[in-house]
């Protein structure tokens, strides 16, 4: 019979790439109030030190680390690091990611390669540093943090969306491969989340009217609103948890809807 404890994450390790703010902060301080060991990184030192102060405001000891989710030999020194220093990784949420919006005539091949490269050759590097020591474990959860774009193209995001989509059958071939070790590997599909990396869509116009981008968003979602980080940490949780131990290969779209309705009309 199912009970809270199934929930809980008391003595897991919680690795979250990413993590210094924004959704991957709001995951990771989620799952240490459920009594995981919160691990991350960032690519700068200061990042870094801003999420472990930002950490410690919530009465969370993190273990922050410096490391690029592109750079396998980095990952792999970072992996073996917190093998030492904290414990074997039970959680891998790959939730570093970079959005470019630039029409695709104009974008640089360079461009293209530097979104696919964090967006989903990072979970791969990431995925492939911690599985070995979760396969001996007996046990895994990995956590892809995937998109509307995983579903849906929009204008300038053709990078984004391409790594996306490619996010959401590399969770799948995750679950695939490994299920038989008894590793969940699930996706989660944010909708239009409020954050850092979204800003630039929310910015009052010059005559401080709403951003067109923004009245275009409330009007795709169902609840007529952005959705906040922290919504995503109940599902964030769920997937980490034993609570999920037979749901493999899924994405669950935690987007108030957007993906069920078509807009609503002008
Ligand atoms: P964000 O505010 O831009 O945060 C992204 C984080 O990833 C930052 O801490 C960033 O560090 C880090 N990062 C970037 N490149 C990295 C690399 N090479 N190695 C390690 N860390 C790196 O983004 P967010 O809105 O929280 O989004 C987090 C994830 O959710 C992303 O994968 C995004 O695609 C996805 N997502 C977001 C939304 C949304 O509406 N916000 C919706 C769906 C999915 P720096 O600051 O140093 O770059
Ligand atoms: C964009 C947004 C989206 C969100 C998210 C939606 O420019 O359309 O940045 O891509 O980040 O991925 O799920």
């Amino acid at each position: 019979m199912v009970n809270d404890k199934d929930f809980r994450l008391d003595g897991k390790v919680a690795l979250v790439t990413g993590a210094s703010y924004g959704i991957g902060f709001a995951i990771a301080s989620a799952y240490a109030n459920m009594g995981a060991t919160i691990v991350f990184n960032d690519i700068k030192q200061e990042l870094v030190d801003k999420g472990l102060a930002s950490y410690k405001e919530l009465g969370i000891e993190a273990h922050g680390y410096v490391c690029d989710v592109t750079n396998e030999e980095a990952v792999q020194a970072m992996v073996a690091q917190i093998e030492k220093e904290v414990g074997v990784i039970d959680i891998l949420v790959n939730n570093a990611g970079i959005i470019k919006r630039i029409p695709m005539l104009e974008m640089t091949p360079e461009q293209f390669r530097q979104v696919i490269d964090i967006d989903l050759n990072g979970p791969f590097i990431v995925s492939k540093a911690v599985l070995p020591s979760m396969i001996k474990k007996g046990h895994g959860k990995i956590i892809n943090i995937c998109s509307m774009m995983s579903e849906l193209g929009r204008e300038t995001v053709s990078a984004y969306a391409a790594a996306k989509g490619g996010l959401k059958m590399l969770t799948r071939n995750i679950c695939a491969e490994y299920g038989a070790a008894n590793i969940q590997c699930n996706g989660i599909g944010p909708g239009y989340i409020a954050t850092p990396q979204t800003a630039p869509l929310r910015e009052r116009q010059p005559d401080g009217s709403r951003h067109p981008f923004d009245e275009f968003i409330c009007s795709r979602t169902p609840a007529g609103r952005w959705l906040e980080a922290e919504e995503l940490t109940g599902p964030a949780v769920f997937l980490a948890s034993d609570a999920s131990n037979a749901v493999n290969g899924h994405i669950l779209y935690v987007d108030g809807g957007i993906l069920a309705y078509i807009g609503k009309q002008p």
